[in-house]
């Protein structure tokens, strides 16, 4: 059984999407627990890719083939995993009106989603009533928002005003190249992190003190 783990664990380091399937199916087939296939061997394995990449030590290309090899055991897992993976936190996840970059706003659902949380990803370029909107279909435990420009970041506190308006106790994480710690906490945002994977540890971090 932990030979099987570290295999998973490798083939996600690796970014070996097929190998990752066909493990994941493996420990199934064998009566490994979806939680803990998870648990102990994909999410360390991104945690592990994560850390590398916040220090500089692996960079873009690397994170998203294990992101995507994470994601393709999580397709696996999904059906089994049922409410196990309820629960553990859902996150509403956009980019702000007049802005279209989706690479880093796509990297940090799968950081967030390899660390086990539900993420709803609602696009790009949305205005401020689709985030109103979202938030108040999927009642998610935080709304996060990316940006890459400096002038749409300028969209983040409009959005901010608005989601608390309609609930003054939202959790609100920002994010994107042009936004500082600084900026985050001038705007009222519940949350900042630097990187996808900072970003999954920053959501777990909030819904951990609520
Ligand atoms: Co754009 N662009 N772009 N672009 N583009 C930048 C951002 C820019 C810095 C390039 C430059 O001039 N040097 C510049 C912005 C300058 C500024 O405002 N300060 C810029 C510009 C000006 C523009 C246009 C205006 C260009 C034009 O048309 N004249 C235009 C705007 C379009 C629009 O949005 N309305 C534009 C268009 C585009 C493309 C469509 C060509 C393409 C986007 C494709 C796509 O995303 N589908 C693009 C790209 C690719 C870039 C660069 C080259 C790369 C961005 C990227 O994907 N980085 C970028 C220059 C650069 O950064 N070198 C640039 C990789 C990604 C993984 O990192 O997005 O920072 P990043 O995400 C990180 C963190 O920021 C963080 O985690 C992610 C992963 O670690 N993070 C969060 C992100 N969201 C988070 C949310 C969180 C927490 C963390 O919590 C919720």
């Amino acid at each position: 059984m932990q030979e099987l783990m570290s295999k998973i664990a490798e083939a996600i380091k690796a970014g070996e999407e097929e190998q990752v399937k066909s493990l994941v199916e493996e420990g199934l087939a064998e009566n490994l627990g979806p939680a803990q296939i998870l648990k102990d061997a994909m999410m360390p394995a991104m945690n592990e890719i994560g850390m590398l990449f916040s220090k500089g030590e692996v960079f873009i290309p690397e994170l998203i083939v294990s992101a995507m090899a994470m994601e393709a055991g999580l397709e696996v897992l999904k059906p089994r995993l049922g409410d196990e993976a309820k629960g553990r936190g859902k996150v509403v996840l956009g980019t702000v009106y007049g802005d279209i970059h989706s690479i880093g706003k796509n990297l940090v659902r799968m950081c967030m989603e390899g660390a086990g949380l539900e993420v709803i990803d609602i696009g790009e370029d949305l205005r401020t009533e689709k985030f109103v909107d979202a938030c108040k279909e999927h009642k998610p435990d935080i709304l996060g928002l990316s940006a890459l420009l400096s002038s749409t970041m300028q969209r983040m506190p409009e959005v901010i005003e608005a989601v608390r308006a309609v609930d003054p106790s939202a959790l609100i994480m920002v994010g994107g190249a042009p936004i500082t710690q600084k900026f985050a906490d001038d705007i009222g945002a519940s949350g900042y992190a630097p990187d996808a994977y900072q970003a999954a540890l920053k959501a777990k971090e909030l819904l951990s003190d609520r």
